[in-house]
């Protein structure tokens, strides 16, 4: 039986996705073998355990999958160790606090207004409500303060120092961090979600060498599906897999696990790394544009696929942008700035990323047309409305979703 309803309604999202613009940092389109291995025979089997050592027969094929994307993550990143069963980011990360901590423990991380992840103990949380989340800041630009991580370090002694972010256009110290972490005693973990295609295409320095445990998703720059995964050196690794199963999750989601090696493999290819650096070109340039058009751009530009627009001067927030962009088919998130006082509901900016459209093939004249486009929506939305939605649905159609190399891995 084909469910009429449900396939109409995804024939509609592949419209809209095809007719927007998404510059919304997290998310990326996948390739066909991604998604063919999603949409597979793999959904039906049970898998509780690792490999070698399941609580259900018949694993042995499956096995061998699982193995294979082990394999695959830990060659791309030069990691000792890893898991790959996390169902998302927020699982992973999940799966180190359930490991190394106990209620009330202190932990050190950014502030979700500061552009850390909810799961970094934000209070509306799981990870805020079981562990005491301390949180550092960033400075009045917008930068890590590092030595307000260092006083926090001393004063509260955390067992656990995190750090990466979901709002971060700037490198982080990795290594700052660790000399810090071990100046307490801390265990370091990075939460490299936003920035994991970068590091896997060598264009962003590697948290791997510094943090004790690295958490990510697949599905931002990384380009594959949605899930999760952790690194780690060896001697972790049994806490580690004990942590997610039985710990936290239940039987691993087995066609995700082979999308995830699929992804892998890509990220490994000269085409991957051509599209992150890209990615990088991109970004740099609509925030130089942006800046030339007197936008402020939070901390002045970036040094990864990301930045925050501060809409203060314009009198508008990061809510009311986002639904004029969305009027005009461009899609944005909402983004609190360094210390917002409006709160994450409105928020005083939007957050900015370019994997999206990287993979659509943008360029950077595509991204300073599209920079134009946003500066007349800002400026005279009533005026420019029309204009703007017609020339973003030309932008869409010059920039298809599916025109990038959906190669088979092994072709
Ligand atoms: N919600 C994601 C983001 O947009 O950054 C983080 O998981």
């Amino acid at each position: 039986m084909i469910d009429e309803e449900i396939f109409r309604l995804m024939e509609e999202e592949r419209e809209h996705q095809n007719k927007t613009l998404s510059l919304i940092a997290s998310e990326n389109y996948t390739s066909e073998s991604v998604m063919h291995a999603l949409g597979s025979v793999l959904t039906n089997k049970y898998a509780e355990g690792v490999p070698e050592l399941r609580y259900y027969k018949g694993c042995k094929v499956i096995d061998k999958i699982e193995n294979l994307a082990l394999e695959r993550l830990t060659r791309l990143f030069d990691a000792e160790a890893g898991n790959v069963q996390p169902h998302s980011g927020t699982q992973a990360n999940m799966a180190i606090y359930f490991a190394v901590l106990n209620p009330k423990d202190y932990v050190l991380s950014l502030s979700t207004v500061n552009g850390g992840h909810l799961s970094h103990g934000s209070l509306i949380n799981f990870s805020g409500e079981l562990y005491n989340f301390v949180h550092y800041g960033v400075d009045e630009n917008g930068f890590i303060d590092y030595e307000n991580v260092e006083y926090l370090a001393k004063k509260y002694r955390p067992k656990l120092i995190v750090c990466g972010a979901s709002s971060y256009s700037r490198i982080i110290d990795f290594e700052r961090f660790k000399k810090i972490a071990e100046s307490v005693d801390a265990l370091l973990m990075v939460d490299m979600a936003h920035i994991a295609g970068l590091v896997a295409a060598e264009l962003h320095p590697s948290p791997v060498p510094f943090a004790d445990f690295v958490t990510s998703t697949t599905q931002k720059t990384l380009r594959g599906p949605r899930g999760g995964f952790i690194l780690c050196q060896k001697k972790y690794e049994r806490i580690i897999n004990k942590a997610v199963f039985p710990g936290i999750q239940g039987g691993p989601l087995m066609n995700v696990i082979a999308a995830k090696a699929v992804c892998f493999a890509e990220a490994m290819t000269s085409e991957f790394k051509s599209y992150i650096s890209q990615v990088l070109k991109n970004a740099k340039e609509m925030a130089e544009k942006f800046s030339e058009l007197k936008f402020d751009v939070v901390t002045g530009g970036t040094e990864n696929h990301s930045f925050v627009l501060d809409l203060t001067k314009f009198e508008l927030d990061g809510e009311q942008f986002s639904r004029m962009l969305e009027e005009v088919g461009i899609n944005v998130s909402k983004q609190t700035v360094p210390n917002d006082k409006l709160g994450w509901k409105q928020a005083s900016g939007v957050r900015i990323g370019t994997p999206a459209i990287t993979t659509r093939g943008f360029d950077t004249d595509a991204c300073d047309k599209l920079v134009d486009l946003i500066n007349l929506v800002v400026r005279d939305f009533d005026g420019s409305k029309e204009y703007v939605k017609s020339e973003v649905a030309k932008l869409a159609s010059q920039f298809p979703i599916y025109n990038y190399n959906n190669k088979h891995v092994d072709d």
